[in-house]
């Protein structure tokens, strides 16, 4: 008989070196409770990251991991997914990981439908390199290489994901732990890419977008009525998921923008290898009748 696991069995014996009060405490909380939720078995689930205080997170978690380079994260998860589709894969990032230097990997996994799950801690800052502006962060923000304010208008996360052709979107807020876990688990049963930036914030660096701003501003998109499945709404809504930045009055929205259906990746893979192969293994002479050159 299966023994559905707790979250706590999902936690490794490392303890995080995190701060105090960093967000990140409270993404790894809901996600061990969304893999308890979803029944899976640790040593199916693998956790990718880059580098950054947020890509630690799978060290404290039981499953298998891959601590790659900074920004790598998305190539080494793709290599994983597609020598095991059977296999539940995330990538767990931060902003700058995943928008700064590992930004080239995200529309080429998102526009081939890769299945697996990103999850960006977003705190709007580098913590671990101890305080520079990333591509999130609000105009005027300071920073140690920033002292008079950053000058660059931010990056919009969602509406990037969307645009490259992400077929699951979300938001959440390390604030809200219930609803994290909610999306975790949507994201994770999703089959396709799927996209979670989760509100992470820094408050040892991050002085701004702290646990207290977000509260009493987040206002969740689909409990207003935003059907997930409307690809047009979740553009226009993405468009202004940065308002509050220039209006203190603008609700920072949080829930599902977009859940679509398209084959995966490794589906048209499958499907490919049936129609040219005897066996699903080309042969050395199929490979070379297979690389002429020919009509579509
Ligand atoms: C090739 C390379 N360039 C730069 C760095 C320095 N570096 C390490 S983490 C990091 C930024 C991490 O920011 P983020 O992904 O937002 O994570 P956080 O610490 O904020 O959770 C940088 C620039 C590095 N480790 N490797
Ligand atoms: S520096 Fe910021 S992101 Fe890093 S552990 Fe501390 S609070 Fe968290
Ligand atoms: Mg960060």
């Amino acid at each position: 008989m299966d023994v559905k696991l707790k979250p706590a069995d999902y936690r490794s014996d490392i303890e995080p070196t995190w701060c105090p009060g960093c967000g990140h405490f409270g993404v790894i909380a809901a996600l061990t409770k969304a893999f308890s939720e979803l029944g899976l078995p640790p040593e199916n689930i693998v956790s990718v990251s880059g580098i950054g205080c947020s890509s630690r997170a799978p060290l404290f978690m039981k499953n298998y991991s891959v601590h790659t380079l900074h920004g790598r994260a998305i190539p080494v998860a793709v290599g994983i997914k597609l020598a095991n589709p059977e296999l539940t894969v995330l990538v767990e990032t931060g902003d700058g990981d995943m928008f700064s230097i590992g930004a080239g990997h995200n529309p080429h996994a998102a526009r081939r439908n890769i299945d697996i799950t990103v999850i960006c801690m977003d705190n709007q800052i580098y913590g671990l390199t101890k305080n520079q502006i990333s591509p999130t962060s609000r105009e005027g923000l300071y920073g140690s290489l920033t002292p008079y304010g950053s000058i660059d208008p931010p990056l919009n996360p969602i509406a990037t994901m969307l645009a490259y052709g992400s077929t699951f979107v979300a938001q959440t807020y390390a604030g809200n732990p219930k609803h994290m876990a909610y999306i975790f688990e949507e994201a994770i049963r999703h089959k396709g890419f799927s996209f979670v930036n989760v509100l992470s914030p820094c408050p040892t660096f991050n002085k701004v977008d702290t646990f207290k701003y977000y509260k009493n501003k987040t206002k969740d998109i689909n409990e207003m009525g935003h059907d997930p499945a409307d690809y047009e709404e979740a553009l226009e809504l993405a468009f202004h998921d940065l308002d509050h930045y220039y209006n203190p009055d603008a609700p920072v929205p949080i829930g599902i923008f977009y859940k679509g259906t398209k084959e995966t990746y490794d589906e048209r893979m499958r499907r490919v290898r049936e129609r040219y192969t005897a066996s699903g293994i080309p042969t050395v002479q199929e490979l070379i009748d297979a690389c002429k050159p020919k009509a579509i």
